[in-house]
C-alpha cells in the first residue's frame, strides 16, 4: 500500500455462523464509531459499496436441498457467502481494495472464495484466538465460524467448499495463524499434518510481537501474489475487546494488536482485509467497535506521529 488505495467497504450483517447472536450488528456499530471518516483521511477514495444481509426466503429455499447434519444454519451460511463472494470478486476486478466488515467469521468463506478467483497464490494472515480449522467431523459446536479456514482449504461440506468455483481456495503453505490459544484436538492435528505456520500466544510471549510479525511477513511475501488479512477481534485480550462472542483470556494486548497492522501497512503486502466477530450486544461502551476502527485505521497507515 505504498500508494493510497481505493477502498471498497462491504458490510456483512450476519451472525448465524456463530453460536450467539449479535455480530450481525457489528457493521452498524463500527460505522457509527467513525470508520468512514477515519478512512477518508487515509485512502485515495472510500466507498461503502455493499451492505449485505440475508434475504428471507433464499435460505428456506436452500434448506430443502441440503443435509445440515452438524452444520448450524448451513443454508443461511451458504446464501450469505455466495452473495459475498460475488461482491468481493467484482470489487477486486475493478481494482479496488476490498474491506469486509463482519459479521461472524463464517463470512471468511465468501471473502476468500471471491478473492481466490483473482490470485493463483493467495496468502492469508489469520489473526485469531482460534484457528477455525474444524470440519463437521471435528467441530465440538457445529458452528460454521469455527470451520471457515478449513472450508477455504477445501475441507468440509462440498456445498461450502465449492462456493464461487473450484477448491481449494488457499494452500496450507500460504497461511499464517497469529494469536492462537484455543485450538480443538482436530485442529491441532490438521495444523501439524498440513504444516501450517502457526504463531501461538506462547510464541508471541517468547519472541515478541515485532519478531513474530516480521517472520510472518517474510514467510508469506515471497511466495504469494496477494495477501488477505482476516482479523478476528477475539485475538485481542478480552480486557481490550470484551464485545465478542467467543472471548478467550490471554490474548493480544492493545499495542500488540496495533503493531501487527502497523507492520503490515509498512510491509505493503496486504491486498484485502476483513474485520470480524465484533458483537455490540456484548460490548462495553463501544470499546470493541472503537478498537476495530483504530485497528483498521492503522492498517491503512494512520501514524502515531
Ligand atoms: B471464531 C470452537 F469449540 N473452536 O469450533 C468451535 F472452541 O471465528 C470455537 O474464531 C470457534 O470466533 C470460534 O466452535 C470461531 C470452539
Ligand atoms: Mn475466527
Ligand atoms: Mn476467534
Ligand atoms: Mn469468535
Amino acid at each position: 500500500m505504498s500508494i493510497k488505495p481505493n477502498i471498497a467497504a462491504i458490510s456483512v450483517n450476519f451472525d448465524l455462523g456463530a453460536g450467539r447472536r449479535g455480530a450481525s450488528h457489528g457493521p452498524k456499530a463500527i460505522f457509527e464509531a467513525g470508520l468512514l471518516q477515519e478512512l477518508q483521511q487515509l485512502a485515495d477514495t472510500v466507498d461503502h459499496v455493499a451492505d449485505l444481509r440475508l434475504v428471507n426466503d433464499t435460505a428456506t429455499h436452500l434448506d430443502t436441498q441440503v443435509d445440515s447434519t452438524n452444520l448450524n444454519y448451513f443454508a443461511e451460511v451458504i446464501a450469505i457467502n455466495t452473495q459475498l463472494a460475488e461482491q468481493v470478486s467484482q470489487v477486486v476486478g475493478q481494482g479496488h481494495f476490498p474491506l469486509i466488515i463482519g459479521g461472524d467469521h463464517s463470512i471468511a468463506i465468501g471473502t476468500i472464495a471471491g478473492l481466490s478467483a483473482h490470485y493463483s497464490n493467495l496468502g492469508v494472515i489469520w489473526i485469531d484466538a482460534h484457528s477455525d480449522l474444524n470440519s463437521p467431523d471435528t467441530s465440538p459446536s457445529g458452528n460454521i465460524h469455527g470451520m471457515s479456514l478449513a472450508v477455504s482449504l477445501g475441507i468440509g461440506h462440498p456445498l461450502l467448499t465449492d462456493i464461487h468455483g473450484t477448491n481449494p481456495k488457499v494452500k496450507p503453505e500460504n497461511i499464517v495463524l497469529i494469536g492462537a490459544r484455543s485450538l480443538d484436538e482436530g485442529e491441532k492435528k490438521l495444523i501439524r499434518s498440513l504444516g501450517i505456520k502457526c504463531f501461538t500466544m506462547y510464541d508471541i510471549d517468547r519472541k515478541g510481537m515485532a519478531h513474530v510479525m516480521q517472520e510472518a511477513i517474510d514467510y508469506i511475501k515471497i511466495k504469494t501474489d496477494g495477501v488477505h488479512l482476516s482479523y478476528d477481534v477475539d485475538s485481542v485480550d478480552p480486557i481490550e475487546a470484551p464485545g465478542t462472542g467467543t472471548a478467550v483470556k490471554g490474548g493480544l494486548h492493545f499495542r500488540e494488536a496495533h503493531l501487527a497492522v502497523e507492520m503490515l501497512h509498512e510491509a505493503g503486502i496486504v491486498t484485502s482485509a476483513e474485520f470480524v466477530e465484533v458483537n455490540p450486544l456484548l460490548d462495553d461502551s463501544n470499546k470493541t467497535s472503537q478498537l476495530a476502527v483504530s485497528l483498521i485505521s492503522s492498517l491503512f497507515g494512520e501514524q502515531i506521529l
